[in-house]
């Protein structure tokens, strides 16, 4: 029987994560200590440890059939994968920086100077669209302190909160990608691979959608109920079922948690009371 191949980083920023995603897919992996490949035990799945941006090579010759990572290092490392799902963790930006008393006149400040970046692939192709030649000093770590130390006049590097760059005495001027954790894929996976990694694609789809929304039930009295009806989107509709207490109504249903916090006022309005909202773990529509 195929069981498909997994890598997944083996320590670092997206690790925890990907754990948690398979934990909630409800694949469990039965995991020693330092493993480099660890089998699944109730999906026929096999996961790698391995370091992020080794994956798309691994994935690109059929060593590891999918990945997790991030945008920002399958584009830098530009192998032939397919990127298959977008995952919605570990958000964050490729950003150009400065030094802080810069007076930035846009891309051209950077005509002739130096930059220093982790991703010269991403920064060289945005600095072909801008018409800007730059000289581009690839280094692995600790981008941010490049200007103070002389090494360059720029830096392109991985933007989140934006506190190591003001630690650093540098501001963020462009934002050239935008960037989240997504799952890659071999572009020539077997039939039998293809099916495993579709019902893995579909439980992520399940999960994903579900932290998006939010089951809510209220009171309600039976006048106002189809006004509050016509408000709430539900699955399919909303669920009405009466209250012991005579003219009183409770209603369910599923919102997405921003369309709630936009309609709370009006649900009051109508006279909604004791409503809860509570999580929901998986949405199959
Ligand atoms: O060992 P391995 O090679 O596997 O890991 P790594 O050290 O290369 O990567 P890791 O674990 O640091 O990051 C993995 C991925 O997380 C990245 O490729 C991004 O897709 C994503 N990610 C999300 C981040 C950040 N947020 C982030 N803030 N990657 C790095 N940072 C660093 C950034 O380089 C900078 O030094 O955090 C600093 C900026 O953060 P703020 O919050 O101060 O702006
Ligand atoms: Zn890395």
């Amino acid at each position: 029987m195929s069981t498909l191949k997994l890598a997944i980083q083996k320590s670092g920023r997206l690790s925890d994560s990907s754990k948690a995603l398979l934990k909630e897919c409800g694949i469990s992996i039965q995991n020693g200590k330092n493993q480099l490949l660890a089998p699944a035990v109730n999906f026929p799945m096999e996961i790698l440890y391995l370091r992020d941006d080794d994956i798309p090579q691994y994935v690109e010759d059929g060593v590891a059939d999918i990945g997790i990572l991030g945008e920002n290092v399958v584009q830098e490392t530009d192998k032939s994968v397919v990127v298959s799902q977008q995952l919605g963790f570990s958000k964050c930006r490729l950003s150009l920086a400065v030094p802080k008393a810069v007076d930035y006149p846009g891309p051209s400040y950077f005509q002739s100077k130096r930059i220093a970046t982790s991703y010269p692939n991403i920064l060289s192709k945005y600095l072909q669209t801008q018409n800007v030649e730059a000289e581009i000093h690839k280094i692995s770590g600790s981008v941010e302190i490049a200007p103070s130390i002389g090494l360059a006049e720029g830096v392109c590097d991985i933007v989140s909160s934006g506190s190591t760059l003001f630690s650093n005495g540098l501001k963020e001027v462009e934002v050239i990608l935008k960037s989240q954790a997504v799952l890659i894929a071999s572009d020539n996976l077997s039939p039998e691979k293809q099916d495993i990694l579709d019902k893995f694609l579909f439980r992520i789809e399940a999960v994903n959608r579900a932290k998006s929304n939010k089951y809510i039930i209220m009171n309600a009295p039976n006048e106002k109920v189809s006004e509050i009806v016509q408000l709430l989107p539900g699955m399919r509709s909303p669920t009405v079922v009466p209250l012991a207490t005579e003219g009183w109504s409770a209603i369910h249903s599923v919102v997405n948690e921003q369309k709630f916090w936009e309609m709370i006022d009006k649900l009051k309005e109508y006279g909604a009371e004791g409503i809860l909202v509570a999580p929901i773990e998986k949405m199959i529509l």
